[in-house]
């Protein structure tokens, strides 16, 4: 057998694929990971299946809790919208794992208990493990996101007192209040009390756009010549990040904008500072 990957011409891609490979697996490299001054990963050496599970688990972690939590994270809920998004989120990733694992112990099944698994016909794996199998779990997740999309769209939506219509052009936000009898606006900062639900109605002037505020709510299209409306509600006072989620044009990825939320008392203050 030809094990000779490692002498490939300086420059292959293949070859240089291969070493990478290797190095991760190295001792030098893991020494440097789990031994170093001050790592957080102080521990006895560690064997090959642990050094492996510990690479794998590195790898499949750290971008995942990275993206958990942040200015734009749907998962980091910061008002009854985004965390019934979230929920149905980690409800779908759970569905996901289940039917994941399911295969994955089938597949198992397959290499090592061959013997008892060889009388079953092709069609009957593709009907008890391509049916049978996911679709009950496929279903309770439908059913799931229906009940979570009430908390978004349907009957279990707050009526909301205050209404806030938001303008978008290229590349600007300007969001406009009712206070006493008059407008206020601000431009690419959208003020907001908490603990009420706001109505957002949104139009365009120009193109279609998409507002969206992830730790607050859903995102909804922002249409010229329609009013297309969501109602959020913010649970914490903060601030929090606002993009335009519908590509737009050149300066469409600094089409970016600002939530504020205040105490009702001092949301009727900062209006009353803003002009026409
Ligand atoms: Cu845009």
């Amino acid at each position: 057998m030809h094990c000779h990957g490692m002498k490939r011409v300086p420059g292959d891609r293949h070859g240089r694929t291969r070493r990478l490979f290797l190095d991760l697996r190295d001792d030098r490299v893991l020494a440097a990971i789990f031994h170093q001054k001050g790592s957080p990963f102080r521990l006895p050496t560690p064997g090959p299946p642990f050094r492996f599970l510990a690479l794998f688990g590195l790898s499949l972690f750290s971008p995942l809790l990275a993206g958990c939590q942040g200015d734009l994270s749907a998962l980091d809920a910061a008002g009854p919208s985004t965390a019934a998004i979230a929920r149905l989120w980690w409800a779908m990733l759970a569905g996901a794992a289940v039917i994941f694992g399911l295969v994955m112990a089938l597949l198992c099944v397959v290499f090592f208990a061959r013997d008892k698994v060889k009388h079953i016909s092709p069609q009957r794996w593709i009907v008890l493990g391509g049916i049978v199998m996911p679709v009950p779990i496929l279903l309770a997740l439908l059913g799931y996101a229906f009940y979570q999309g009430e908390t978004l769209f349907g009957d279990r939506v707050s009526d909301a007192e205050i209404t806030v219509v938001a303008t978008s052009r290229m590349w600007t936000w300007d969001f406009a209040y009712e206070l006493d009898g008059r407008t206020v606006t601000s431009r690419d900062i959208l003020h907001l009390p908490v603990g009420r639900p706001v109505r957002i109605e949104t139009t365009s002037v120009d193109v279609i756009h998409s507002f969206w505020v992830p730790r607050l709510g859903g995102k909804i299209d922002s249409i010229p010549g329609q009013v297309n409306a969501i109602v959020l509600q913010a649970d914490v006072e903060g601030t929090f990040g606002g993009i335009c989620s519908e590509y737009c044009g050149v300066g469409h990825a600094g089409m970016t904008f600002r939530v504020t939320t205040h105490s009702v008392a001092e949301f009727e203050n900062t209006l009353k500072k803003l002009g026409p």
